[in-house]
């Protein structure tokens, strides 16, 4: 394996375009048009044009990505999260190209994707599933009569895909009929199927994940979990490591039940097995990722590895060097720094990065895909950037991811930096007291209203704006003979009466 090609776009090509360079491995980025002057691009050591904006022209099309691995001379894929990083037929194209998909193998991945097989599978491997189907229902009536078996609430959910799409509580008979006919038909569309499964609704609980590494020597560890219950419409916001709501005992459990689930499918590579805990401390599987996640650099931090070079390392054929039973030293919180307007309903927002000032220092990591002058668009997630802080503790954590965010600074489009800042004030997030309701409960009253903008923030408009003018200045000044327009030190001078 000598150059890889990056399926991807944004914080994680850029991410992943780090990981090979470090393994001195040459990287391949793709781009659409719009892209042309992103990061990921400059970053890589060959780039290669997919084709218009609409990621279906460009990171979703499997011809066009292979064609662009093939004239690059890459002989390895790696496809990050989202697009088409959970597509079992790419994994097999990728591999019937000859290449080296970096990830699970095609069936690893079709097996997670199929949640019935998965729950059926988990159930066989002795891990704790919650109480339901492991086949999809077909009727209402079916439905009704495993509710019967179950008790009310029960939850209504897609067999072909996770995520939050197609799934509805149901709390009485009475809605049971509508609510089938709802999840079906959002199944349908988000998945292309429409088959439905029923599960027992479990109450306030924490959506707590497990991350695993599996090599191809018959090495599978876990390398602890990360807490990922502030999440809005199934957006997580801010994930955290370790989970304030688990302690040795229950992370020894989880942990083994997440190697237990890897092994059942022969997993590669890392993946991540998401949990229920509920507010009793049992914990039931909802799914595994088969994919590196958005969130993989707070277990980074707390574990001290690099995922994603034990990704090509694995890929390689090597043994990872990751040591099972390890302990997290620490805490690590990351904030999803998004295009989104959170005092607008976190409505996407879109706009030119006129000025970016990171932050930084002791324990500080920022892992982004922007710079100033990128346009940022609506093409694509919201996803601009994660801001990662590691602490001793808890409480240090906070008080350095405020910190952090008081110091980012980015002027040009509007993001999620507001709401993550007052979190990082917020008494209940302070005391790890939430559950996957957080948002509900305390989200209206963090958001209530928009911030003055600082002094800092006007400055960095006005200088924007100064030299918006003074550019589209110059192109007035410019001679209508065809000379070229004067340079910025004339124009200066002009603008100072000088010459
Ligand atoms: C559940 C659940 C409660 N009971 N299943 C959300 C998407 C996918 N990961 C599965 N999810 C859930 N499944 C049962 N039986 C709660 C969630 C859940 C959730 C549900 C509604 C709103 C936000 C949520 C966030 C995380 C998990």
């Amino acid at each position: 394996m000598r150059r890889v090609l990056v399926a991807n776009r944004g914080e994680i090509a850029c991410r992943i375009i780090r990981a090979c360079h470090e393994e001195n491995l040459e990287a391949v980025a793709v781009y659409s048009e719009v892209d042309r002057l992103s990061p990921h691009v400059r970053a890589a050591d060959v780039a290669a044009e997919l084709g218009p904006a609409p990621a279906r022209e460009s990171y979703l099309h499997v011809e066009r990505l292979l064609d662009a691995a093939k004239r690059t001379g890459a002989d390895a894929v790696h496809p990050g999260y989202g697009f088409l990083a959970e597509r079992a037929g790419f994994a097999e194209a990728v591999e019937r190209a000859g290449l080296i998909f970096i990830g699970p193998s095609p069936d690893a991945i079709r097996a997670m994707g199929e949640k019935t097989e998965a729950r059926r599978r988990m159930e066989e491997a002795g891990v704790p599933v919650v109480p339901g189907t492991t086949a999809p229902v077909t009727t209402a009536a079916e439905a009704a009569a495993v509710a019967k078996r179950l008790g009310f609430p029960i939850m209504l959910k897609a067999a072909a895909g996770g995520g939050g799409k197609g799934m509805r509580r149901v709390a009485a008979p009475t809605q049971l009929e509508s609510a089938f006919r709802a999840a079906s038909s959002e199944a349908l569309g988000a998945f292309g199927d429409g088959a439905v499964y029923v599960e027992r609704f479990v109450e306030r609980p924490r959506h707590i994940e497990v991350q695993i590494l599996a090599d191809t020597h018959g090495t599978v560890v876990d390398l602890g979990e990360r807490e990922c219950s502030v999440q809005r419409r199934h957006q997580k916001l801010i994930e955290e490591a370790p989970s304030p709501a688990v302690d040795a005992d229950l992370r020894t459990r989880m942990g083994a039940a997440a190697v237990q689930a890897a092994r059942a499918v022969a997993y590669r590579s890392a993946g991540t097995v998401e949990f229920l805990l509920a507010p009793d401390g049992v914990f039931y599987f909802l799914e595994m990722n088969t994919r590196i996640q958005v969130e993989h650099p707070v277990t980074e931090l707390v574990y001290g590895v690099d995922l994603v070079r034990e990704q090509l390392r694995i890929a390689r054929g090597e043994p990872t060097t990751v040591k099972g039973g390890l302990r997290p030293r620490g805490h690590a919180i990351e904030c999803r720094i998004t295009s989104e307007d959170p005092f607008g309903g976190f409505l996407p927002a879109t706009g030119r990065i006129e000025f970016l000032r990171l932050p930084s220092g002791p324990g500080v990591r920022w892992d982004g895909g922007i710079d100033t002058g990128n346009e940022v668009g609506v093409h694509y997630d919201p996803l601009l950037a994660k801001l990662i802080v590691w602490g001793e503790t808890r409480a240090l954590a906070i008080r350095r991811m405020a910190r952090a965010l008081d110091e980012l600074l980015i002027v040009g489009v509007p993001t999620s930096q507001p709401f993550h800042r007052r979190v990082m004030d917020e008494p209940t997030f302070g005391r790890g007291e939430y559950d996957i309701s957080y948002i509900d409960r305390v989200g209206g009253d963090l958001l209530s209203r928009r911030p003055a903008p600082t002094l800092l923030q006007h400055a960095a408009l006005a200088a924007a704006l100064a030299e918006h003018e003074a550019r589209n200045a110059s192109v007035a000044l410019a001679p209508s003979n065809g000379d070229p327009p004067p340079s910025a030190w004339l124009r200066a001078a002009r603008l100072q009466g000088l010459r």
